[in-house]
């Protein structure tokens, strides 16, 4: 039973909420049920965005943040979202080894979560997930995904605050995703400021911050350089997100950015349900002779709709 296991893990128990991010991971009916539970029972959980390039060293430097946020008593989740990866259900290998020092603290729940090229499953999945680990006394969720586009846009869309880490020797990848990296980006991390160049791309991060200036809510994103591999800059990070947190707050940003959050969850889950319910109506065979209609001239896109969503007559 759903309610079970969701009592069961907001006890503490961690096979039952493994088990609840399996189902959200999913989908489906079982899914929806999740949904229907932790709804009601989730609290003021703050999620964390963290993105940058493969291999810019995210998840070094998110067992780094882990360390520093549990050296101040809180609890954290961390979700690692792979969008190509066909894993699923637990830890990415590599990612076993970089965050592996926290495999046995109770307050660290460390889970990966495949997209399986869905970028939609992720945009439903992301929110779900973070209830789930809320209601189970996570009150911070930080999740881990690779740059690419259009799955960055969709994690920035479900954080409270994003983090895009770059590396030294980035200015021309910076100048060339500018608009991108400055519309998502509310800190930003230069990591692995051991090796050089780390001055040119913060001199760089800064000039295109003087020129855009602060963003409509008057925030101007903080440059934080760390060496993930040791730790430094962890801290740093962290008190970043806690000044972005508070800004969110005393501006009222924090409850406008999670209503519109509620509103696009919804018309999502409703188109996702609409399109099942057509395919449902049309039938596979249905489907394709429409299109091939279409395709074939003999019939108007338009039309073609109306038809798909003539009322049955019955
Ligand atoms: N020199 C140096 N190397 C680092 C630093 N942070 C991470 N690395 C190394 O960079 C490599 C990639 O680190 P990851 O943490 O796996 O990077 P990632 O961004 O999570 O990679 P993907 O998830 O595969 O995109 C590893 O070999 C790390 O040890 C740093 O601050 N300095
Ligand atoms: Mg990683």
């Amino acid at each position: 039973m759903t309610s079970d296991l969701v009592a069961a893990a907001r006890a503490g128990d961690r096979g039952a909420l493994a088990k609840l991010l399996s189902t959200v991971e999913r989908g489906g009916r079982e899914a929806h049920e999740v949904g229907r539970a932790t709804y009601p029972l989730a609290g003021d959980g703050y999620t964390i965005g963290l993105t940058g390039a493969p291999g810019a060293g995210k998840s070094t430097l998110t067992s780094a943040v882990v360390a520093a946020v549990r050296a101040r008593g809180e609890r954290i989740a961390v979700l690692a979202i792979d969008p190509s990866s066909p894993y699923t259900g637990g830890a990415i290998l590599g990612d076993r080894v970089r965050m592996g020092e926290h495999a046995l603290d109770e307050g660290v729940f460390i889970r990966s979560m495949a997209t399986r090229g869905h970028l939609g499953g992720l945009a439903l999945a992301t929110p779900e997930a973070v209830r789930v680990l809320d209601v189970a006394g996570f009150p911070w969720v930080l999740i881990e995904t690779v740059g690419v586009g259009q799955v960055e846009v969709e994690v920035a869309g479900a954080a409270d605050t994003t983090v895009v880490v770059v590396n030294p020797g980035w200015g021309d990848r910076v100048q060339a995703n500018k608009a991108g990296l400055m519309e998502i980006a509310d800190v930003f991390v230069i990591n692995k400021a051991d090796r050089p160049g780390a001055d040119t791309t913060r001199r760089d991060l800064e000039s295109m911050l003087d020129l855009t200036g602060s963003g409509d809510d008057g925030w101007r994103p903080p440059v934080v350089s760390a060496v993930s591999t040791t730790g430094q800059g962890a801290g740093e990070l962290w008190d970043a997100v806690l000044a972005h947190r508070a800004h969110l707050e005393t501006s009222g940003t924090l409850a406008l950015r999670r209503e519109q959050r509620v509103r696009d969850e919804l018309a999502l889950i409703v188109e996702k349900r609409l399109r099942a319910r057509v395919d449902r109506m049309l039938g596979e065979a249905g489907r394709r002779q429409l299109e091939d209609d279409v395709v074939a001239g003999r019939l108007d896109p338009w039309s073609a709709a109306d038809r798909v969503l003539e009322e049955p007559k019955n």
